[in-house]
């Protein structure tokens, strides 16, 4: 008998082995056409907050389109035709965004405007997807944006590809129901220290846009560059935009590129933060107005990385001109409620020439019809209502905002900070605050880091990416992914629904699409990313 059973286990192995292998044939012999039938297998970043499977499949073909009903919003046109305009290429099935008031059919996807529906609030959506018909509702035209998003990631990865897949284009059936923890979700680049050009920023903002974050906060002027044409003064850029970190040439934006910059982040339902950083961080406008220096003499430009050395003078009439020049042309490009301030770093600044500084910079940004944000150093100076305080190294500092009303953006160097090294290894970044691993930079949650800051005083979380040590955006795209979807979903998902665990098997089948779209990430050895795309 045991004799027997000894022979009986190896050969059902066998069979089994054997009915795998077939299966697999079979299902390569299809075309690979195992239809993905379980939403709830899905990896898409941000987690959405609910998923309800319905066990079918949905499928993309030469006769599908775009619906748009008669009486939506003109923005859902534009909308649907972004969504073309990113499906079309890799799928070759030529969808076109019909608003004539045809019904969609089968492989049709519909957007429609839904009515009031509170727990969505303005960037929420709802995906219902059946074997007919994939239809995006949500109470504004943002929500669809943001829902669309979702449905490039339910695609397969090729989809990101710029050349024609085979697909199948296939997606399982059923609901999500979706919309943002935090209302702020957002990186910011520094331009100042290296210059990056519209080409870069704008390539920079369809990931953002990919991951459904909403905030571009652009760091436009430091020691080291001016980056941002002021009409009213000039040399601002014809002398302190021409060089950068290391030397190299430097550059700056026109206003025409920044409002450019501005048009296209809007069309991804992404509002720009200027920031002119001030008292201190300024050499590059020191050096291009000798009148805005203690004692009237301009310093020569600067291309080094230290920080803290330079200071506007606080206690002129000229100092103050200049800055309601500066606010006033920024604040007429740019249609965010924000203008950012700076103040970081302001170390040869006096203490009470610091808090006059900034208590006046406020009134001025107030005077053309903006809130402020500076960098947790403001709270030292009385704050307007309104106000926002970038938490990045004090606590104490973020703090005392708070006890003054204001609101806390979550940008913790610790944790947050882009520019940091993933460890020893990293060939950029830096490291005075952490090396920040793929998971380091997942595993925290802005409500609970520091116990005076709650849930209720924090507006979202920002990644500030300084660009000190990268001269091209190649360099800063090793830096920025693959952290960034991880502060999306931080700014995104409910904090009890996120573990590392189950997040960084998502992340690893982001690493095709990343590589199709010619991203050149870390790959952490945290990660079981797939084999690289030949
Ligand atoms: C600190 S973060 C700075 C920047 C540097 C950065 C480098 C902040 C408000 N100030 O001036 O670029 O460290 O990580």
């Amino acid at each position: 008998m045991e004799n027997l059973i000894r022979t009986i286990k190896p050969m059902k192995k066998l069979i089994n082995g054997m009915a795998t292998v077939l299966t697999v044939l079979l299902a390569g012999l299809a075309g690979c056409a195992t239809e993905p039938t379980d939403l709830s297998g899905n990896s898409i970043i941000p987690k959405p907050v609910s998923i309800t499977p319905a066990g079918e499949s949905f499928a993309l073909t030469a006769k599908s389109d775009i619906f748009i009903m008669p009486g939506s919003p003109e923005e859902l046109t534009s909308i649907g035709n972004y969504l073309a305009g990113k499906l079309n290429p890799s799928t070759g099935l030529g969808l076109e965004v019909i608003t004539d008031g045809r019904k969609p059919g089968k492989g049709d996807i519909l957007l429609a405007i839904g009515t009031g529906d509170e727990e969505l609030g303005e960037e929420g959506y709802e995906l219902n997807i059946t074997g007919k018909v994939l239809t995006v509702t949500a109470n504004k035209p943002a929500g669809i944006f943001r829902g669309i998003q979702t449905v490039r990631q339910l695609l397969p990865p090729e989809v990101e590809a710029g050349t024609v897949g085979e697909g199948p284009w296939t997606i399982p059936t059923g609901t999500i129901r979706d919309f943002p923890l935090y209302g702020h979700r957002g990186v910011m680049l520094d331009v100042a220290r290296h210059f990056f050009g519209p080409e870069d920023v704008m390539r920079y903002m369809d990931q953002l846009a990919k991951y459904k974050m909403n905030v571009l906060h652009l760091h436009l002027s430091d020691d080291q560059g001016w980056r941002i044409e002021i009409k009213s003064w000039p040399n601002l850029t014809v002398h302190g935009g021409k060089t950068e970190v290391g030397g190299g040439e430097g550059g700056f934006y026109t206003q025409e590129e920044y409002t450019q910059m501005v048009k296209y982040a809007a069309e991804r339902y992404i509002t720009i933060i200027p920031e002119i950083d001030m008292p201190g961080h300024t050499n590059a406008a020191l050096s291009s107005y000798p009148e805005l220096n203690t004692g009237g003499k301009a310093p020569e430009l600067y291309t080094g990385i230290k920080v803290g050395f330079s200071t506007l003078d606080t206690r002129s009439e000229t100092t103050y001109k200049f800055v309601d020049d500066v606010i006033r042309e920024i604040a007429a490009l740019t249609p965010g409620k924000y203008i950012h301030i700076g103040g970081d770093e302001s170390h040869v600044t006096k203490p009470d020439d610091y808090v006059y500084f900034i208590n006046r910079a406020q009134d001025i940004v107030e005077s053309h019809g903006k809130s402020v944000t500076g960098w947790d150093e403001i709270a030292h100076a009385t704050l307007k209502p309104g106000t926002v305080v970038q938490y990045w190294a004090r606590a104490e500092n973020a703090v005392m905002g708070l006890n003054q009303g204001a609101k806390v953006l979550m940008s913790p160097a610790k944790y947050a900070y882009l520019d940091m090294k993933y460890d020893t290894a990293s060939i950029f970044g830096l490291n005075w605050a952490a090396y920040i691993e793929v998971d380091d930079a997942y595993n925290w949650d802005p409500a609970t880091l520091v116990p005076e800051i709650k849930k209720e005083n924090i507006v979202g979380i920002e990644a500030p990416l300084w660009t000190e040590t990268v001269s091209t955006f190649k360099e800063a795209e090793y830096l920025i992914y693959p952290r960034l979807p991880g502060y999306a979903e931080i700014g995104w998902t409910p904090a009890e629904m996120r573990s590392w665990d189950e997040y960084r098997v998502r992340l690893a089948s982001h690493g095709k699409r990343m590589e199709l779209m010619d991203i050149g990430f870390y790959r952490s050895p945290l990660i079981e990313w797939e084999p690289a795309v030949e």
